[in-house]
């Protein structure tokens, strides 16, 4: 650390009773959940007992803890129980014009705010780093309006991902966005980090698809004329970009407008098994080529992936279980969504994803016949047009679903994997941007650093990923638990070997807690201090999520001075 530096030094208010009981005149005490006044506190106690979230199961110990204290310990950990902050205050406005309220009061008395959706962010981004106000937006959740024409759907922040999917469907749209957390986490907290997930290929990122926000800034101010439902607008800069992936830095989103899909009425999930990263990448290049039109996810996962995923979560299966038996070297999986949007085109649908698959696999295996039996069959079956294959051995083997249930099955050993690993012990998680073809490279140079320091028996190390994105999830699990050792072989060691290759230190989850002093790498640092500018800008006072995203300091001092 270096504090040669502090241009920007805020020191922020300590919550007194005062504020809360503005909070409540403001918002309402339903809507307040503190332990700052404890003698208000003392009411509450043991009224009726709050029931935390279902995979909370360290809660026995809240008998004598008020709700509010019970409440306020969820809020303040992270979905990956890696990030703990310490506020004593969590609000709950319903509109925008109480989030007005609260951010102004906030402003003018200099008390540090986080806001939070739902809370299921990766990089310690919607905890406090200490006692920062809670904003949460689970309580403005209403979808506002769908349009049959145009296909624009506008709702309130804290609408969760799959809830305004729903009511998308049932009117034959779908939301462009699809990831493992929607069941939890909300619209707005995707447009703050802006998500990418499971199908950026077919659907674009929101910044493309997100066509109007309503900001409520540091001082108060609702900015409302941002939230425009137009396609196309070229008027002047495009203000809503700076918010989309600001991690709640520079205002909070309270409205999104945001361009639906039509909802396809058939899809297909085929895995094939690949014994090399280049086969690997071969194989996603001739998916985005002919499976062109109907491609909606082209996503890869490494052996260590499945089996850690096989062996953690209940109903996992390997979709392979004969491969080891056909002496083959299965190291990589390549998951390949498509879809149609007729019912009746299915039939077609299946005979193009089948002929492809066959045209560049050695082998197939539904993983259910006996193996004897299937062997031969398709091996009869296929030895005929070897001639006409052109590319024969991308593959070694695929799976194609057979049914919706399938291909739930499927997807979700690709989908899951994060929830596994959550199971599986500490994990040490790193979200990169790569070339493509040298992604895996990295998983490699990981597994052969702890070879060489003969730890690697204490850790797995995983990779997997959007293929066809070129975004890397590498993860690190030690079931064991965290240790320091581990992490000293890890950064910065990942961070230089991406940057080293013109990579992102962070390809989607955004920069968060954790990331805040990467930020300098790999961008000069007049790129960086115009971010400071900007946050300056729109947050003078820097209650807006403070330590997180945007370093207040200089670049750290090169670490061999
Ligand atoms: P939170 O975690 O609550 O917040 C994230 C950040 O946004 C924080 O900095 C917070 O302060 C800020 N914020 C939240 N709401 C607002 C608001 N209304 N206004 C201003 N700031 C706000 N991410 C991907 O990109 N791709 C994936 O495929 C993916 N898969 C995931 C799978 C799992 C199982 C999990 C747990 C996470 C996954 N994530 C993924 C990460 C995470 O889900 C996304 O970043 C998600 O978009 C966060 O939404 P949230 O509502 O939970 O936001
Ligand atoms: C995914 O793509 C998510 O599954 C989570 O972005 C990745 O947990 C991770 O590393
Ligand atoms: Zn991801």
């Amino acid at each position: 650390m270096n504090h040669h530096h502090h241009h920007h030094h805020h020191p922020y208010k300590v919550l007194s009773d005062d504020d809360i009981d503005f909070f409540i005149r403001a918002i309402g005490a339903e809507n307040v959940a503190q332990t700052v006044v404890t003698k208000r506190n003392e009411k509450k106690k043991k009224k009726t007992p709050y029931v935390p979230e279902s995979d909370n199961d360290d809660n026995n110990s809240n008998d004598n803890k008020s709700e509010d204290e019970v409440l306020l310990i969820e809020l303040n950990t992270d979905w990956q129980k890696k990030y703990f902050g310490k506020s004593k205050c969590a609000l709950f406005p319903r509109t925008s014009e109480e989030v007005s309220e609260i951010l102004r009061y906030c402003h003018e008395n200099h008390i540090a705010v986080c806001p939070q959706g739902g809370n299921t962010g990766l990089v310690g981004g919607a905890v406090p780093v200490f006692d920062e106000v809670i904003l949460s937006l689970k309580r403005m959740n209403s979808v506002l309006s769908i349009d049959d024409i145009t296909g624009v759907c506008v709702c309130e922040a804290g609408v969760v991902l799959e809830e305004l999917d729903d009511a998308l469907m049932r009117r034959g749209m779908c939301v462009p966005l699809d990831l493992g957390a929607k069941g939890k986490c909300q619209i707005g907290g995707n447009v703050s980090t802006n998500a990418g997930g499971l199908r950026l290929v077919k659907y674009g990122s929101l910044r493309g698809t997100v066509l109007g926000l309503e900001v409520v800034l540091a001082d108060g101010t609702v900015l409302s004329s941002l939230l425009r439902e137009n396609r196309k607008d070229n008027t002047g800069y495009d203000l809503k970009q700076l918010f989309i992936g600001a991690e709640g830095t520079l205002g909070i989103v309270t409205k999104v407008a945001i361009l639906a899909s039509r909802a396809p009425e058939a899809r297909i999930v085929t895995i094939f098994a690949c014994d090399t990263f280049r086969k690997v990448v071969h194989l996603m290049v001739e998916v985005k080529k002919r499976l062109a039109e109907n491609l909606s996810a082209v996503e890869f996962f490494d052996h260590e992936s499945l089996k850690l995923t096989v062996d953690t979560l209940p109903g996992a299966k390997d979709p392979f279980p004969y491969a080891d038996d056909l002496k083959t070297n299965i190291q990589f999986y390549v998951a390949v969504e498509t879809t149609v949007n007729e019912k009746a085109m299915e039939s077609r649908l299946r005979a193009n994803v089948l002929n492809f698959a066959r045209s560049v696999c050695v082998l197939a295996e539904d993983g259910r016949k006996s193996r004897g039996k299937f062997v031969s069959i398709l091996q009869k079956k296929f030895r005929g047009d070897e001639a006409e294959r052109n590319k024969p051995n991308l593959a070694q083997r695929f799976v194609i679903s057979e049914n919706e249930k399938h291909a739930n099955e499927l997807w979700n050993l690709r989908e899951r994997i994060s929830v596994a690993l959550k199971y599986a012990g500490a994990v040490y998680k790193y979200d990169v941007s790569l070339p493509t073809i040298k992604m895996y490279e990295l998983v490699e140079r990981m597994r052969e650093r702890f070879a060489e320091r003969r730890m690697d028996d204490k850790v797995k190390v995983l990779g997997y990923g959007h293929l066809g994105d070129g975004n890397l999830h590498l993860n690190i699990s030690r079931k064991e638990g965290p240790c320091k050792d581990t992490l000293a072989m890890i950064e910065p060691f990942v961070y230089e070997y991406v940057t080293e290759h013109k990579g992102s230190v962070s390809a989607e989850h955004g920069l968060g807690a954790m990331k805040v002093q990467e930020l300098w790498r790999g961008k000069d640092a007049e790129e960086v201090r115009l971010m400071q500018r900007v946050k300056n800008m729109f947050d003078p006072r820097g209650i807006l999520n403070p330590h997180k995203m945007i370093p207040s300091s200089s670049p750290p001092l090169p670490s061999k001075l």
